[in-house]
């Protein structure tokens, strides 16, 4: 690119639009924000709005009723070179208010001013009041076709493709709060079939809090901040959540995946997702089975450890967010299998004892394994975040035909709770015709005006049964596919406020968690419940859940009072002998490394470093060059200084170098330089081999950049590859990093 020629730049982009554009960009450097590079000077030539980023996506422009335009994603952008009012009309200025002279008042009569500032002043909707920070992305669904014998949904039918739009977010923070938060990850996906829209409205854990959905205003409002001082955001380490939780111990089992790894997911793409729910499942022949829905990341589950979550906290509070897009943008799609437990639908709707309508309950894929039925993978970042992830409206009522609800009390409650919330956040009834929500295929629904009304409904008869339309719209039937509610046979039965009793086990389940971990993922369940309950304040709290831990495990119970200093309570009811679940544990098992971070320390041989790049990015990895100043190593681009890089955000480090200390490795320039001045190597390195070493990564080092090693003390310890050449070190730390960390370098005191 030549840089001393910006119009230019600006003016090839254009004319040569979006495949011009993978050119310019450098692949190497996901996240780079612009869809052409800036010049220095600002341009000035008049041009048409740049094209989106190769790897952006929009959702399809059809009309708010679904009917094709034919017309380009882009046509909902802005169009033309320059700046208009909203009415359309050329502005000449937008820097300067219209003034009673240079240092007079502003007037009234400045339209411009008012528009923009009014339409400023109302940029902001009400936030999620549970789920309000995510991220979205698009993608692609296709099916296997094993689904098709339990279910007559057409998206399901072998070979067919569904364009789909994800949602992931945390539960309790803010829109504005950390990523890494300790918390139960959202995964709704919005399928958008032929016969309707399908909403799979899911969490990262199996289970839920409650088993009524008259309780989620208490949970809620036990686990967001206090209300009289609005601390802690996000965050579950507090009184009122552990007040809560202790006290309605149905809570015990999503509590118990909370305090383990799960609610500290490496990334969006290694998270597994959970419909939660049982629902019911209709065939072509009009017969039923119960299921419950699971997504598979093809990567495998992978979490952070908690210092890293804590780290990422501050350093990089967008880091999922992040890792989704430049995932996207370095084209290592993110992938999930979709699969399905199916029951035989009975009256009692139990499954080997488990009551598949409790959400407090899961059934072990021991007992029920998971049926591959579809693979889902995302493909395209969103064009403008508030337009689509902000403004997509999920519900678990958006069913398409073949696929139905059960009695499960907290399913019941959601389908009222969602349709009800869209109202206040979007501004009314017609957030279905919001370019994301809008289904792909048409829609003639009878519902008229209200706020944002953006079609021009035609006729006079939104009614039924009329003769002025010609009798449209007409119901449908079998032959056209209509939706059956399935006439499932209700109990004859007393108005109650009462649960089964098959649902007063609050236990057993808790322990099969527990007794599922390895002796590592047990260290962390163990240090997350000390962490969190040695930040409430009251002790009765504290004992309380001690209580309730007693009655999981005697181990777990007796390892939390230690660290908080409190005697071990007895347990109240008899331990559950449930056999235990290898599917729950995360640990053992080897997965592809797609996508993964690589930092790269070099600021010589930069022969090997060349070789090493391209042979990360064969094999399905990103490389981040870590050197000492930004810029260029001769002709290798450098993505992170030794100011800037940290060790959390490389999953592996390789070491080509051994740097002295730049020239920047001042205690006032940079507090990670620490006061050592006499060091050999740099000791932002030492310091990124030694964060390597603690969270347990793949460390590999060649050359002169063994010594690295030697200055921080490590030698020929697990996970440490050190050879002749580059590529030799990486395919051992590549091994390494199949089973996501070097696991040994955490040893456990429990069993
Ligand atoms: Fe939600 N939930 N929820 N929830 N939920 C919302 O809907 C609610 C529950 C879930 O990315 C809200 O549009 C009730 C279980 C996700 O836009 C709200 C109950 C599961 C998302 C709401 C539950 C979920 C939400 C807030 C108990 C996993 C984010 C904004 C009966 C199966 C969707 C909104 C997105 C969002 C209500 C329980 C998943 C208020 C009343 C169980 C992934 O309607």
């Amino acid at each position: 690119m030549d840089a001393s020629k910006p119009a230019k730049v600006v003016k090839d982009v254009v004319e040569n639009a979006a495949e011009k554009v993978a050119e310019f960009l450098t692949p190497d450097v996901p996240g780079s924000p612009g869809s052409a590079p800036a010049p220095l000077e600002e341009p000035t030539t008049p041009h048409d709005p740049l094209p989106p980023k190769k790897e952006q996506g929009a959702p399809a422009t059809v009309t708010p009723t679904g009917a094709e335009t034919g017309a380009p994603a882009a046509a909902k952008a802005q169009q033309g070179a320059h700046l208009t009012t909203a009415q359309g009309v050329r502005l000449r200025d937008t820097d300067h208010s219209l003034k009673a002279g240079e240092r007079g008042p502003t007037l009234l009569q400045d339209h411009h001013l008012r528009e923009k500032i009014t339409h400023f002043d109302h940029e902001r909707i009400p936030e999620r009041v549970v789920h309000a920070r995510g991220a979205g992305a698009h993608g692609v669904f296709e099916a296997y076709g094993t689904a098709e014998t339990v279910t007559k949904a057409g998206f399901l039918k072998k070979g067919r493709k569904t364009d789909v739009f994800v949602r992931f977010s945390t539960v309790l923070g803010s829109r504005g709060s950390a990523d890494t938060v300790r918390d139960t990850r959202g995964f709704a996906t919005k399928f958008y079939t032929d016969e309707g829209t399908f909403d799979l409205v899911g969490n990262n854990i199996p289970v839920f809090f409650i088993q009524d959905g008259i309780k989620f205003p208490d949970v809620i409002h036990a686990g967001k901040p206090h209300p009289d001082r609005e601390i802690p955001q996000a965050q579950s380490a507090h009184d009122t959540f552990w007040d809560f939780v202790s006290l309605h111990t149905e809570a015990q089992h999503h509590t118990m995946w909370n305090m383990s790894d799960r609610a500290i997911p490496r990334s969006f793409r290694t998270m597994e997702g959970f419909g939660v729910h049982t629902f019911r499942l209709v065939n072509e022949a009009g017969e039923t089975a119960l299921a419950k829905f699971h997504w598979k990341p093809k990567l495998g589950v992978h979490s952070l450890t908690w210092e890293e979550a804590q780290m990422l906290g501050g350093m990089d509070p967008d880091f999922h967010r992040r890792d989704l897009y430049d995932a996207i943008e370095a084209g290592a799609f993110p992938e999930w299998e979709l699969g399905i437990q199916v029951f035989p639908d009975t009256p009692d709707e139990t499954f080997e004892g488990i009551d598949l309508l409790d959400p407090t309950k899961i059934v072990p894929e021991e007992l029920a394994p998971v049926q591959a039925i579809g693979r889902m993978t995302l493909t395209r970042t969103p064009t403008n975040f508030f337009a689509e992830v902000e403004q997509v409206a999920f519900h678990p009522g958006h069913l398409p035909p073949g696929i139905d609800v059960t009695n499960d009390p907290l399913l019941q409650a959601r389908l009222f709770s969602y349709l009800d919330t869209q109202i206040t956040r979007l501004g009314g009834p017609n957030f279905a015709q919001i370019p994301v929500n809008r289904p792909r295929c048409p829609v003639n629904d009878m519902l008229r005006d209200g706020f944002h009304q953006h079609a021009v409904h035609a006729g006079v008869a939104p009614y039924r049964p009329n003769s002025l339309d010609g009798g449209n719209p007409f119901v449908a039937g079998d032959a056209e596919n209509a939706f059956t509610d399935t006439p499932v046979q209700v109990a004859q039965a007393r108005k109650v406020r009462a649960n089964p009793a098959s649902f007063g086990d609050h236990y057993s389940q808790v322990r099969l968690f527990w007794l599922s971990m390895s002796p590592v993922e047990k260290e962390h369940i163990i240090r997350a419940y000390t962490f969190e309950l040695g930040k409430c304040y009251e002790q009765a709290i504290k004992e309380r859940q001690l209580q309730c831990l007693a009655n999981i495990d005697p181990v777990l119970c007796r390892e939390v009072a230690t660290g908080l200093g409190l005697p071990v309570p007895e347990p109240t009811l008899p331990l559950a002998d449930p056999a235990p679940s290898a599917a729950l544990s995360q640990v053992g098992k080897e997965w592809p490394a797609d996508g993964r971070m690589v930092g790269i320390v070099a600021d010589a041989d930069l022969g090997a470093v060349r070789e090493l790049r391209t042979a990360v990015f064969a094999a399905g990895m990103v490389p981040l060059v870590i050197a000492p100043h930004g810029g260029m190593l001769d002709d290798v681009p450098v993505q992170r200084t030794f100011a800037t890089a940290r060790s959390i955000e490389f999953d592996a480090l390789l070491l080509a170098t051994a740097p002295a200390p730049a020239p920047d490795a001042l205690p006032a320039r940079d507090a990670k330089a620490g006061a050592d001045g006499s060091a050999a190597v740099d000791p932002r390195v030492t310091l990124l081999v030694d964060e390597c070493w603690r969270h347990a990564k793949a460390i590999g080092a060649w050359g002169a950049g063994a010594a690295v090693l030697t200055q921080a003390g490590i030698t020929g310890a697990p996970g440490v590859v050190t050879g002749d050449s580059a590529t030799e070190v990486l395919s051992g730390v590549r091994r390494l990093m199949a089973a996501h960390r070097v696991w040994e370098r955490f040893p456990a005191s429990v069993a």
